[in-house]
């Protein structure tokens, strides 16, 4: 039993160490987390903003693979100032002891960074993954589990049948408590009220702090490394295990328009390129602009876009982005982006620091950061070429080109 009901100290380990394989080339130089999103974000913005709303603002991001691009990102837009002790986003690193080189998985790498919970003495720890695109008020999380005495919570929505071999599948009783818990099972029985969807793990824990040490501690000595394929199984065996249902978690500010309990586990480029179509349109299902609950970024200060002429549809731009003549239809365009005459861009995601040569043509496509298409060039038109040309292109007809080595402001 909590004595402090209600105001229970939270702090959290967002785990950033994901490599995100099926994102390449997205992911060959930097980690998942750190890929940019949407006009102005990168991935990990989302869960870090979703905290830092919540008031839980003790945070310790673990990183792994390819942390350099999240390092510099976190320093640009994540460093709090110093007068509040309790108020920081630290990266750790594996510590690189002679026992441990590497973080073996998500719950080895919580276990290793068990001596920075000895200085803030937290009640509950919050372990949230650090790759999915939703706004998530955390109190009401924790609302739910004080409620319930829990000693562990685990969000939760449900997900089409066809795809629980990506998730963690949880089986609960009426009341919520998790009776089963299986990591990308092969196949899994559907939801009592729902013979299509399977109700999974959104990968986001809050745990009693004490019984999370005592757990990992365990785990340790069996040589068990990973949140969903040891610890969960086990403690829902053994303690109170709930299932927070993250429909009902409800975030100011939320639009009409947008779509109940949005979550998107980004995972592949065709659900990456998705999700930024989602934020597109009059009436986005995820809407970018919410005051009361925004999604914080770097602080970049440059001019706002500049259109001098052209036929823009549906087109958000990033900061001083410039757009000369040009024809550009449902796409996002980051910033310092810049765009000749008689560009034709469509469906499409162009990250900073590009140019679009006069007269080239894209068409469903994702170009990364510094890259220059030299005029003429068609992209997206003629597959076989695109791949000729070195492109990545998807199952679904996405052309992707890799982070290129433009070093030089777009516009010079
Ligand atoms: P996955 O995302 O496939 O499934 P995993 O690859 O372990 O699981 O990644 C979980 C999170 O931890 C990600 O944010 C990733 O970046 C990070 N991570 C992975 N390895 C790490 C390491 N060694 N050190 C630090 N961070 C690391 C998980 C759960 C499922 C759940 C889905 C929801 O295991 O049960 O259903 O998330 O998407």
């Amino acid at each position: 039993m909590f004595e402090r009901r209600g105001r229970e100290k939270v702090m959290a380990f967002v785990m950033a160490g994901g490599e995100g394989s099926r994102l390449r080339p997205l992911t060959a130089d930097r980690c998942k987390p750190a890929v940019p999103f949407g006009s102005r974000y990168r991935i990990v913005d989302f869960v870090l903003s979703n905290l830092a709303n919540s008031d839980i603002r003790s945070i310790y991001l673990l990183v792994q693979y390819m942390p350099q691009s999240l390092i510099e990102h976190i320093r640009k837009a994540w460093t709090v100032s110093p007068l509040f002790s309790e108020q920081f986003v630290t990266v750790v690193p594996p510590q690189m002891t002679k026992e441990h080189m590497h973080f073996g998985g998500t719950a080895d790498a919580v276990y290793q960074s068990l001596n920075l919970m000895n200085m803030h003495r937290p009640d509950l720890v919050a372990v949230f993954g650090a790759d999915h695109i939703y706004r998530m008020d955390v109190r009401q999380m924790v609302r739910f589990h004080c409620e319930n005495e829990a000693d562990v919570t685990v969000a939760a929505l449900p997900v089409p049948l066809d795809q629980v071999s990506n998730f963690g599948i949880i089986e609960t009783d009426s009341s919520g408590r998790i009776h089963g818990f299986q990591e990308k099972p092969a196949q899994a029985k559907p939801m009592p009220n729902d013979s299509q969807r399977a109700y999974a793990s959104m990968g986001n824990y809050l745990f009693r702090a004490d019984m999370l040490r005592e757990a990992l501690e365990e785990a340790h000595q069996r040589d068990e490394t990973d949140f969903g394929h040891h610890v969960l199984p086990r403690l829902s065996k053994t303690h109170r295990v709930f299932a927070y249902d993250f429909s009902t978690n409800v975030v100011p500010g939320t639009k009409p328009y947008e779509e109940a309990g949005y979550w998107r586990d980004v995972g592949t480029l065709d659900t990456y390129f998705a999700a930024h179509m989602d934020v597109l349109g009059t009436e986005p299902c995820f809407d970018a602009f919410n005051p009361q609950w925004p999604i914080y970024s770097s602080h970049y200060q440059g001019p706002t876009a500049r259109v001098i002429r052209g036929d823009l549809d549906n087109v958000l731009l990033g900061a001083a982005t410039i757009v000369s003549d040009a024809t550009i239809r449902n796409s996002l365009l980051r910033r310092e982006v810049v765009v000749e005459p008689g560009a034709v861009i469509e469906d499409c995601v162009i990250m900073d620091y590009v140019r679009i040569g006069a007269g080239a043509r894209l068409r469903h496509a994702i170009i990364d950061r510094h890259n220059k298409i030299a005029p003429g060039t068609q992209i997206g038109y003629d597959h076989e070429r695109d791949r000729a040309a070195g492109y990545h292109v998807t199952e679904g007809g996405l052309v992707v080109l890799p982070l290129g080595d433009v070093r030089y402001y777009a516009r010079e």
